[in-house]
């Protein structure tokens, strides 16, 4: 009968953390692993980061007491999606220019606050650009409800609702709202993103019932204390499924939106293209164009074209 070496044994994983050069693998009966590369580590993603948080790998044993590593991985599977950002490569001494925060996310959670930050629309609407972009599901977290209660809230995302995004309001410090976000995460990889300040650590801690990530060392005003490249996370949450706390949108890297596929990111859009008459309507100055005659009547929210203007005058 064939014997298989110790050192040999395969077994596939998830990557839960990177740090440097050292990653951390979680396989399926829940057994933690300190892993490496090694150079004739395979990919089914070329020229991007080879391991990235998220990823699933196969990995090879080392033998024990032999190294301060657990296991090599020999492969990284194939990324269903991939969140990514630009690198500065002046800063950067790593040859690749995009390198991945998250692979294989299911969804993108953006936390905006009720106020301080002040809660802003047009940025959930970049961010749901980007989602869209990306294929993603989106929850929309609207934290520090305990700020600011009033009904102006709740109107101003009354139109994501009727979209058919999920709305999710929270207090992380009255601890409101953490049933349906708990709902919303189940079973699933979630990157949480959002502006810093708007809670999303102390959410995260909320969520564990326990401090996992330091909380307020960044200052939305002043953006002091970014967050750090190299060091990523993903959390197995009590209830099954992970999630990622990941920088802002300002990071990630947008480059495949474009003027021209722009208006595909707009879901009430879809309906009302058909009327315009130019085929290629930008929706900004063309005569009759079916975007604008739909805001003028009341069918598309005039905020969210407004960000569509927004958005479409900052791409070039
Ligand atoms: N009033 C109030 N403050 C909160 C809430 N959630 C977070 N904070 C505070 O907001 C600040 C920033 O929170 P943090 O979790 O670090 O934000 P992050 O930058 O998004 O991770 C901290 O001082 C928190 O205590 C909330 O629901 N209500
Ligand atoms: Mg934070
Ligand atoms: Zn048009």
């Amino acid at each position: 009968m064939e014997s298989t070496r110790e050192s040999e044994r395969l077994s596939g994983g998830i990557v839960t953390a990177v740090r440097g050069a050292s990653y951390t693998v979680v396989t399926g009966d829940g057994t933690e692993f300190r892993c490496r590369t090694f150079p004739g580590t395979k990919t089914d993603n070329e020229g991007t980061s080879l391991v990235a948080v998220g990823d699933r790998v196969e990995l090879r044993e080392t033998e024990t007491g032999t190294e301060l590593f657990e296991a090599i991985i020999t492969l990284v599977e194939c990324r269903t999606s991939a969140l990514t950002r630009k690198r500065d490569v002046r800063r950067n001494r790593s040859k690749e220019k995009i390198q991945v925060i998250a692979a294989n996310i299911d969804q993108l959670v953006v936390v905006v606050s009720a106020f301080d930050p002040p809660l802003s629309t047009r940025l959930v609407d970049r961010y749901l650009v980007f989602a869209e972009s990306e294929k993603l599901d989106t929850v929309i977290v609207v934290n520090k409800m305990d700020l600011d209660d009033s009904e102006e809230t709740r109107e101003l995302m009354e139109p994501y609702h009727a979209l058919g995004y999920p709305v999710i309001y929270t207090s992380a410090e009255e601890k409101s709202g953490m049933a349906q976000l708990k709902e919303a995460l189940a079973g699933r990889i979630s990157a949480f993103s959002g502006h810093s300040g708007v809670g999303k650590s102390t959410l995260i801690n909320q969520l564990f019932g326990h401090e996992r990530l330091r909380t307020g060392e960044t200052n939305w005003k002043t953006g002091k204390g970014l967050h750090t490249t190299s060091n990523s996370v993903m959390l197995l949450l009590p209830g099954g499924g992970f999630i990622i706390d990941t920088p802002g949108i300002r990071e990630f890297n947008l480059s495949d939106i474009t003027r021209e596929n722009l208006r595909f990111y707009f879901r009430e859009f879809l309906t009302y293209m058909p009327d315009c008459s130019f085929s290629s309507c930008s929706h900004t100055v063309e005569p009759q164009c079916g975007i604008v005659a739909a805001v003028e009547s009341g069918l598309i929210d005039p905020a969210r074209y407004e960000s569509y203007l927004a958005i479409y005058e900052s791409l070039d």
